[in-house]
């Protein structure tokens, strides 16, 4: 019969599966598989078949669901069950024990156990399982709301798409990292290398990057590992220590650290510190410091912590990693702003994780300080995020054909003379339509904190070459068919990037004046100042004295904003992007409007219920302003305990005054 058929057909599928995610689960969490690869695909071979022809026997738990289709909005804001702290950090042995210290005085000196895991470099995710199946993956966001990337998460195979638990909790959100390995990362900037892409800096930057790719199968190509360290909230279920924790995450499919130590004295935690410090190259993976947790729950739960981060948990960062190689060469790079940078060019060592060639000398003077010439050994670092820079030559090695390296008078872009303003510590080239200037600058213009448009160095380069493009205002005006006449894109490559120029017009007048490059208007001031004039013609308009009235904005700021709107160039350029539709001028929220607009609060002496911060954070939630001084223009002044002599002012002033019972009405809680 045919019942009989598909009973066997759904038998046979769910033999099939699990089967998968054992064999999977061997080889991704435990590293030890029992099949060779040839094997491993014949089952799954067999499993999509079925699948293709009984689209009913899907489940969401399939092995083959592991790549699914993009979310079609985007991201959406999801909210974590239990906050997720962050972690404050000890930069020395020093700090280590000032924490240890803390710990053991909040305890009242009673015995106290820890658990030393190593800090991998990647990025966090919490992952929630209903009833056993993984429902949703987020990143951390702010802590409290994460974004929603599910389907990139599932493509993570050392994640398990269903608990390996008889008895699954009804909730369960899981804490870990998602990471590459050191040899995944270097692979991934290879090939971004060979497409013209900008490389990742470090591992940690790769991963974050590839689960927030909207398209999944992307996050899938590249193949992230994960190691789960934490609980969230989970429900019908308790744990006595941290230790049984990672016992039960690790009963339940994931992968968990092999390294995790259990310690009982300071002397353990410090060689646990000093000797992955040394062995953190022998690992395939990124660490950049030790996590060191007490282990019983309880006591953490006495510890508490800040609205930041525990207080029961630190991290120990390792020191910036340091190197030596040989100084090939020095050139100068020319920025965004027309400054002249020395560049050391080196013998390729590899320092944190990656292979660094070329690292900054900062300017001129820095260079000279430092004393590092052409042909000298130097000491190089790497710390996190930043820019391999070059510490130190070591002179025991000169041969005496070392040469000193002079910034040249010319820009070696354009030609065009450079030169260096009395007390400044840069040179500069002087021609402001230097081919150098204008490509950094579109580079600039697409960059994740600007207009975020999905493309790379190599694009630029060539729509510059076939002058498709002179300034950022034309990327607008480029059709899909002009993109399609340049060689180095594809029909795909060519929608993507066409799609990505479109979506950007999108972005708020904030990020469009960010992405101008005024000088010294970083991100922060483009917030300042699109919230003051909040549209271009009024920033245009303004003086120097309308500009420098603004908190936050000094005389350098004002100057260089003037100067910017001065020049006939950048007027045209405003110009094309208004025509092709940019946000030119704040966009007023629509909705209700906050009940604390327009309201300045000023909070004196020690309140019960909030941390001063935390208050701040509310007022400004709903739209007020929290202030330092009481003037006339001050709305509110909220009194706590022992209140300063921002109380008497107020009285002088004749402020309204409010306790703390009346602040939170107001705020509604
Ligand atoms: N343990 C990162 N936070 C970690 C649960 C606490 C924590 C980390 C950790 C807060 C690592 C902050 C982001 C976060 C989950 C909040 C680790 C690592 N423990 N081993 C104590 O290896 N990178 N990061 N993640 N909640």
């Amino acid at each position: 019969m045919t019942i009989n058929g598909i009973s066997n057909i759904e038998k046979r599928a769910r033999e099939l599966r699990d089967l998968i995610n054992y064999h999977n689960y061997r080889y991704y969490v435990l590293d030890s598989p029992e099949v060779s690869d040839a094997e491993y695909d014949e089952l799954v071979r067999e499993l999509i078949k079925i699948e293709e022809e009984h689209p009913k026997l899907i489940t969401p738990d399939s092995p083959t669901q592991r790549v699914g289709a993009p979310p079609a909005e985007g991201f959406l804001p999801i909210r974590h069950r239990t906050k997720m702290l962050s972690l404050s950090d000890a930069f020395s042995f020093d700090e280590l024990s000032a924490f240890l210290d803390r710990i053991e005085r909040g305890l009242f000196g009673e015995e106290v156990d820890y658990v030393c895991e190593l800090k991998v470099d990647g990025t966090a995710i919490s992952l929630t399982y209903g009833n056993g199946l993984l429902v949703t993956g987020a990143t951390r966001g702010d802590g409290k709301v994460g974004e929603e990337i599910t389907p990139n998460t599932k493509t993570i195979r050392s994640i398990p798409l269903r608990l390996r638990l008889e008895n699954s909790p009804s909730v369960m959100e899981v804490r870990g990292e998602a990471f590459f390995s050191i040899e995944q990362f270097e692979e991934i900037n290879k090939e971004r290398s060979e497409r013209g892409e900008s490389l990742f800096a470090n591992p940690r930057n790769a991963a974050a990057g590839s689960l927030r790719q909207l398209d999944p199968s992307i996050t899938a190509r590249r193949e992230l590992d994960s190691i789960v360290y934490a609980l969230g909230y989970v429900s019908d279920r308790s744990f006595k220590t941290h230790l049984d924790v990672l016992q039960f995450l690790k009963e339940a499919g994931f992968k968990i650290s092999r390294f995790a130590k259990h310690v009982k004295t300071r002397d353990e935690i410090f060689k646990f510190c000093e000797e992955w410090q040394e062995k953190r190259d022998t690992l395939p993976y990124e660490i950049d410091g030790i996590v060191i947790k007490v282990n019983s729950l309880e006591q953490q739960e006495r510890l508490g912590a800040t609205s930041k981060s525990p207080r029961w948990a630190i991290a120990y960062k390792f020191p910036a990693e340091q190197k030596t190689t040989k100084v090939n060469d020095i050139t100068v790079n020319v920025g965004r702003t027309g400054a002249l940078t020395p560049v050391a060019i080196l013998e390729p060592v590899k320092v944190a994780g990656s292979t660094v060639s070329r690292a900054t000398l900062h300017n001129e003077d820095e260079m000279r300080r430092k004393d590092i010439r052409i042909g000298d050994w130097v000491v190089i670092q790497k710390a996190g995020d930043v820019i391999p820079e070059v510490v130190a030559p070591i002179a025991s090695k000169r041969t005496g054909s070392e040469k000193i390296y002079k910034i040249p008078d010319r820009c070696p872009v354009c030609g065009v003379e450079a030169v260096r303003p009395p007390g400044e510590a840069v040179k500069r080239c002087t021609n402001i339509s230097c081919p150098a200037q204008r490509f950094e600058h579109i580079l600039h213009w697409m960059s994740r904190g600007a207009m975020d448009i999905a493309s790379g160095p190599a694009t630029v380069t060539e729509l510059l070459k076939k002058r498709m493009i002179s300034d950022v205002g034309d990327l607008y005006f480029l059709s899909k068919e002009d993109l399609l006449n340049v060689e180095h894109f594809q029909e795909k490559s060519a929608e993507n990037f066409y799609n990505s120029v479109d979506d950007s017009k999108k972005r708020p007048f904030s990020r469009v004046l960010f992405g101008l490059g005024i000088r010294h208007v970083g991100s922060h001031v483009s917030d300042v100042l699109a919230k003051n004039f909040p549209s271009i013609e009024e920033l245009r308009d303004a003086s120097f004295e309308d500009l420098t009235v603004i908190n936050e904005i000094g005389p350098v700021v004002a100057e260089s904003v003037i100067k910017f709107f001065g020049q006939e160039s950048n007027l045209k350029v405003i110009d094309k992007l208004k025509r092709a539709g940019l946000n030119m001028q704040e966009v007023v929220e629509i909705g209700a409007p906050k009940k604390l607009e327009g309201l300045t609060f000023v909070l004196t002496g020690t309140l019960a219920r909030f941390a001063r911060e935390e208050a701040e954070e509310k007022i400004k939630a709903l739209g007020g302003r929290p202030s330092s001084s009481v003037s006339k223009n001050t709305s509110y002044v909220v009194v706590g305990e022992k209140p300063g002599s921002k109380l008497d002012k107020a009285k002088d002033l004749d402020v309204k005054i409010i306790n703390e019972e009346e602040f939170a009405k107001l705020i509604g809680e």
